[in-house]
């Protein structure tokens, strides 16, 4: 510290409830939300005009200006609250980095960037070994979230939630159902970055299942913007109703001005990704999860970014010559129901998937989750906000240990009654060569699932076979070994 900021830190009276770093979007909002709140908020970013602009935009607000890291932590209570809402990865080391000098035992920095988890790890043993408390916070909801209520979900010190929970229980979305606040104290270190993790690879397999369901529809029947609006519309009134197919809906609805075509057509198909949905899949190999819808999501959307190589390829390869709207005009009413059928199964199948990879997660990184109240903070605010996610509270409210979603008697039975349709909208997608990996691959995991014998004997005999790995037997207990060439 030099001595001209400690001069600043000296004269500068701690008036604010919390401090905020990084004003990008995120962090903009949520002080807002925390403001609105009642909360006197102390804000920091790197680029101090940035902060100036921000303060100076927002008048009359219980803002506190610090220019520096120092301005900053001399204008909070004690115990110290400080948010992070920077970029991920280096940028929070090197936030953390500047701040944790300045602090005294007892205070608490909060990441609620979407970081790594295992960064999480580490910080938390960093920070807790300096006596200082770290909670790595995911939060959900985007902008308009952080402004009027994201879901929160926090993991890390728990000695610090008690004392902090009436300020994130007042900026989180309250679940439309019965008034709760999404948020809850998820478990240790970071638990709480992991739920978020699992959070957006559920949404990476929603998105991916929608764009699915729409290119089913444009494909097969032919449907344009206007009457995917309607459908999507229809769909949102029921089930299937959720965040993600509502605004599906306004999307084909959004015309554009350059052109007078709908927005939609005018986007490339080329989609991003940050990290987390890879993660995800990357760290479902690590506890043994198989989680194949979200595994087809993030693979799928790295496929869309070859878009050159694609393009080639389309002048090469033979498609399929059914690609006709026209041809399937006839069961029109029937098809968009069996499309919607299909949705919600898969959906559920996804579900399952994220949820029993909570649970072998749970157990081997000590999380002690709990799946209720998981499910229960997504149900507003967040981007995988569902009517359908009060089913899957209920499910895991009648029993806690439950390995997977699709034994839950309500959700397998809606699996059960859709799944003629789910088979029918498969089959077409795959006979009109139409691509539905996320489709195919949530059918797949209920077969195998499902199937009390799988094919995994003659695995068991190759491995055997080639490198001596040995199999069990069914008939009777212990580690075998044959000599399977011809004798
Ligand atoms: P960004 O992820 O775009 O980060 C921009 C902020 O990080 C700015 O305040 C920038 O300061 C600051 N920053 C960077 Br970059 N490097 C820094 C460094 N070395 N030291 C200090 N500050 C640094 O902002 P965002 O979109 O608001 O997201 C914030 C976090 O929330 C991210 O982890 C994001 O993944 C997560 N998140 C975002 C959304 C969303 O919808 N955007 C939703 C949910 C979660 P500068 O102004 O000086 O460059």
């Amino acid at each position: 510290m030099t001595l001209a900021t400690q001069s600043v830190a000296a004269t500068q009276t701690a008036t604010a409830d919390i401090g905020l770093v990084g004003l990008a979007v995120m962090g903009q909002n949520l002080v807002l939300n925390l403001e609105r709140n009642g909360f006197t908020v102390a804000v920091y970013n790197r680029t101090t005009a940035t902060m100036e602009e921000f303060v100076a935009a927002n008048p009359g607000r219980q803002l506190v200006a610090a220019p520096t890291l120092e301005a900053l932590v001399a204008s909070i209570k004690r115990p110290r609250k400080i948010l992070i809402m920077v970029k991920a990865g280096a940028p929070v080391d090197a936030v953390i980095a500047g701040l944790a000098p300045l602090l005294e035992p007892g205070d608490l920095i909060m990441d609620g960037g979407n970081s790594y988890f295992a960064d999480t790890e580490r910080r938390t043993l960093e920070l807790e070994a300096l006596g200082l408390h770290f909670l790595g916070m995911g939060i959900s909801g985007g902008e308009e979230g952080a402004l009027w209520g994201p879901s929160i979900m926090p993991g890390g010190s728990a000695a610090v939630w008690a004392d902090i929970r009436p300020m994130f229980e007042a900026i989180a979305a309250k679940a439309p159902e019965d008034g709760k606040p999404c948020v809850v104290y998820l478990g240790p270190r970071g638990a709480g970055h992991y739920v978020k993790m699992i959070h957006n690879g559920i949404e990476y397999g929603d998105m991916q299942l929608i764009a699915e369901a729409y290119d089913i529809l444009r494909r097969a029947l032919g449907l344009s913007a206007a009457e995917l609006a309607e459908v999507f519309t229809d769909w949102n009134n029921g089930e299937l109703n959720s965040f993600l197919i509502e605004i599906t809906a306004q999307i084909f609805r959004k015309v554009d001005a350059k052109t007078g075509q709908p927005l939609v057509d005018m986007v490339l198909d080329r989609a991003a990704q940050k990290g987390t949905g890879k993660w995800t899949s990357q760290d479902a190999m690590n506890v043994g999860a198989p989680i194949p819808t979200i595994n087809a999501a993030v693979t799928e959307r790295i496929l869309s970014s070859m878009k050159a190589e694609r393009v080639v390829a389309a002048q090469h390869l033979p498609t399929s010559p059914l690609h006709d709207g026209a041809a399937r005009q006839e069961d029109r009413a029937a098809l968009i129901d069996a499309v919607r059928q299909a949705l919600y199964a898969s959906k559920i199948s996804a579900y399952a998937q994220g949820m029993a990879m909570l649970h072998l997660a749970s157990i081997g990184y000590d999380y002690t989750l709990d799946l209720a109240a998981i499910a229960s903070i997504w149900r507003a605010g967040c981007i995988i906000r569902a009517q359908f996610l009060n089913r899957i509270t209920e499910a895991y409210n009648l029993k806690p240990d439950l390995a997977n979603l699709l034994l839950d008697p309500a959700l397998g039975g809606a699996v059960a009654e859709r799944l003629p349709a789910w088979r029918r909208v498969v089959q077409l997608a795959v006979g009109m060569g139409i691509p539905t990996p996320a489709f195919s691959a949530s059918l797949a995991y209920y077969d195998s699932y499902s199937s009390a014998r799988l094919p995994a004997n003659l695995i068991q005999a190759q491995r055997d076979f080639f490198g001596a790995h040995t199999y069990e037997r069914v008939d009777e207990v212990g580690n075998f070994h044959s000599e399977w060439g011809e004798e």
